[in-house]
């Protein structure tokens, strides 16, 4: 072939790549045609070969047009990869695009846990005597969860079967009542203090949890009587069941108080006339209360001569248990949301 016939070769065969280019609508076309014009045993290898061929001085003109059509093929190819490159794109973005004109999911209303509920009635009704809400730590030194409130070390509550012992000398409080110690030993009297928290015993059935929840009031003040403490109890309960309730006080021990006293509502779910949960009596038993026991006193290092006080408590399951008709203590800590979102109204 004559330089000019391979000339008017290349022409032809680019401007048909060319096309090829231009009208590729995927990459994969884009690439074939790359191979076949310009791959290693394309169309430009080819006709190389063929220049290998022609004479000396016709070489350098024809390599050049060979460089031209290499260069205008490079540049059409490297311009429709980058349209369909973006075109895949754009087809992407609007197929993944997100409407952010749509409502989101709605996102369901938490609820108290009843515990809580109970919790904060409790607080709420004893505010209005004047009582303030005082907290602590979960674990407690053997110090301020017994031997302060009188519980000697052989006394059955410290039992290995009933506490939880960290190590020899730290426990997880067994009741409320460290609280009120701390609050004995920083506060100066007089002074009302609600101590509601996390309580910790080794027990679990139907009736007892191993880890539950109480509220315990702490009155510390001159001339404090037995009837101060029935009062108080009286107008707790009355709010918390309705003003029908009758309350009723029995002789117990606690080594905290003395005297001690133990109280009983009447029934609010049958009036009194006998139901499952009075088990047929008429009465449901509360908590326990008493006057501060003078050697509480003297362990916290307050005058039991220049002051007295009254305590009382009782466990909040019990409480909830009673309010909303609950027969298992253990649907408490299960965690079921259909459980859960029942007493919020
Ligand atoms: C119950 C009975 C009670 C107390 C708690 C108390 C605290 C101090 C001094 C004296 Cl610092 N007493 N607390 C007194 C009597 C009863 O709880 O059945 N709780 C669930």
């Amino acid at each position: 072939m004559n330089p000019s016939q391979l000339i008017s070769n290349l022409n032809d065969k680019l401007a048909q790549t060319l096309a090829l280019v231009a009208s590729a609508q995927e990459l994969q076309a884009l690439y074939d045609a790359k191979v076949a014009f310009a791959g290693k045993q394309g169309f430009l290898s080819d006709i190389m070969r063929e220049m290998g061929k022609l004479p000396k001085e016709d070489k350098p003109g024809f390599g050049k047009e060979v460089n031209r059509a290499k260069v205008a093929f490079e540049e059409a190819y490297v311009a429709r990869e980058e349209e369909l490159k973006n075109a895949a794109l754009m087809d992407k973005v609007k197929k993944d695009a997100v409407d952010v004109s749509l409502p989101g999911p709605a996102m369901a209303a938490g609820a108290k846990h009843p515990i809580y509920l109970v919790m904060d009635e409790v607080v709420g009704i004893l505010s209005r005597l004047g009582y303030t809400v005082r907290t602590g730590p979960q674990i407690e030194k053997d110090w301020y969860n017994f031997e302060a409130l009188n519980i000697p070390p052989d006394h059955p509550s410290r039992d290995m079967q009933d506490t939880f012992y960290i190590d020899d000398d730290h426990v997880l409080r067994t009741h409320t009542s460290p609280i009120q110690i701390h609050t004995l030993l920083t506060e100066k009297p007089p002074f009302r203090a609600l101590a509601p928290g996390s309580v910790f015993r080794k027990d679990s059935d139907i009736s007892h949890s191993p880890n539950f929840h109480q509220i315990e009031g702490l009155l510390v003040d001159k001339h404090v009587s037995m009837a101060d403490l029935k009062g108080t109890i009286a107008f707790v309960l009355k709010e918390l069941f309705g003003s029908a309730v009758k309350v009723r006080f029995r002789p117990s021990f606690f080594p905290f108080t003395e005297p001690s006293a133990e109280f009983d509502c009447s029934c609010p779910i049958c009036s009194a006339k006998g139901c499952r949960l009075c088990k047929q009596t008429g009465w449901i038993e509360i908590g326990g209360s008493g006057l501060v026991n003078p050697r509480v006193f003297e362990a916290v290092k307050i005058d039991p001569k220049q002051w007295q006080g009254f305590a009382f408590g009782f466990g909040i399951e019990r409480m909830a248990m009673i309010k909303y008709g609950i027969d298992d203590i253990r649907l408490f800590a299960e965690n079921d949301l259909r459980f859960l979102g029942q007493f919020n109204l």
